[in-house]
């Protein structure tokens, strides 16, 4: 949504977008990337979509015939090189990241990445470094990780109660992680580095510490899981401190969108994530029930966090920085989802190798 378009209701051309206004490139539009079109458009203030970029042209032409002054550009290197744009966001496979932030470091524009930052915990420390150069030089940081439960205002609440002592010292963290359905291609490996990397960012978030080692065990399977697929899984997490966080990642349950985290500690627990809105009194058949809705899918769970996860990234990139989770947390959960994936295949407690900073 931009002023410039609907006061002067022509557009400029893609050069000439005044720079107050955050001229965004979105790289990568599918399931995510259009969400985040959508959202910088119609939602958050003071930025423009002026360019997308997807290996399928034809979806990246649906996109922009939506956006006003949008344009395609097929090679998304060249998008990031473009003078007309200000910031760039990133929802490519995750195989293409590295480059591609990287490029943005280079250029010294602020990035917004989805995760994973890259598929390796080396070519992550190598965008910590880059990045790290740039700070050094400037003093500012560029390289910002779509880690957005972060900025869903009951993970907000629960990092600031156990910040505030009013439940003393957390000891054990519980996590549930519950997808109704994912797609056949999806394996128990990419259960720790697409679903499990949430709860990884969400320990280190709420504790305020690394993760030094991994176990995953595999309970039985439900009978709907995917052939070769261990659904659920259970994964503990021993934190620097000692305290353990677990956390059951079942991505087949056939009923919804369930993210659950309870902070046992010394004095006191808290939950989030019950899903409390609209509490439904009815009769049927077989007696009075009460129910409340459930989100079927993280977009709609976590809507409010992305509005504000983007609103804050499109705040802090009109002054030159970002202001989320960063390059360090990305690493850091590449390091933790490998070693993760290393736990799973060999059944055994393994444990995170984490660079010096
Ligand atoms: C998906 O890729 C996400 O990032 C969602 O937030 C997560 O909950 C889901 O399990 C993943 O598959």
């Amino acid at each position: 949504m931009t002023t410039a378009e609907t006061a002067a209701g022509v557009l400029p051309e893609f050069a000439d977008v005044p720079a107050a206004e955050l001229r965004v490139a979105v790289l990568g539009v599918g399931l995510m990337g259009a969400d985040h079109v959508a959202r910088l458009h119609s939602r958050i203030s003071g930025a423009r979509v002026v360019a997308v970029s997807d290996a399928f042209r034809e979806k990246a032409e649906q996109v922009a015939a939506a956006v006003p002054g949008c344009r395609v550009v097929d090679d998304p290197l060249a998008a990031i090189a473009d003078p007309g744009v200000d910031a760039v966001l990133i929802a490519t496979p995750g195989q293409f990241h590295e480059e591609q932030v990287l490029a943005c470091i280079e250029r010294g524009i602020p990035v917004l990445c989805e995760k994973p930052l890259t598929m390796t915990a080396e070519s992550s420390l190598a965008l910590v470094r880059a990045e790290d150069s740039h700070a050094a030089r400037t003093g500012r940081r560029l390289v910002q990780v779509g880690f957005m439960r972060r900025f869903d205002p009951e993970y907000a609440q629960l990092r600031e109660l156990i910040a505030g002592g009013e439940i003393g010292e957390p000891l054990v963290v519980h996590c549930a992680h519950r997808n109704a359905s994912v797609p056949p291609h999806f394996t128990s490996e990419m259960m720790v580095t697409d679903s499990v990397v949430h709860e990884v960012d969400v320990a280190r978030f709420l504790l305020d510490e690394e993760i030094a080692a991994v176990t995953v065990l595999r309970p039985k399977a439900t009978r709907h899981a995917q052939p070769g697929r261990s659904d659920p899984l259970l994964v503990l997490f021993e934190m620097a401190s000692g305290r353990i966080v677990d956390v059951e990642c079942f991505v087949g349950t056939g009923v919804a969108y369930e993210v659950r985290t309870e902070v046992v500690a010394e004095d006191g627990s808290a939950m989030i994530g019950l899903d409390a809105g609209l509490v439904r009194q009815t009769r049927s058949a077989t007696g009075a029930a009460r129910s409340t809705a459930i989100a079927p899918d993280f977009r709609q769970r976590f809507g409010r966090a992305y509005d504000i996860e983007l609103q804050r990234w499109v705040d802090a990139a009109r002054r030159g920085t970002i202001d989320g989770p960063g390059v360090w947390d990305g690493y850091a959960a590449s390091a933790v989802c490998t070693a993760g994936v290393e736990a799973l295949r060999s059944g055994q407690r393994t444990e995170v190798r984490l660079a010096q900073r």
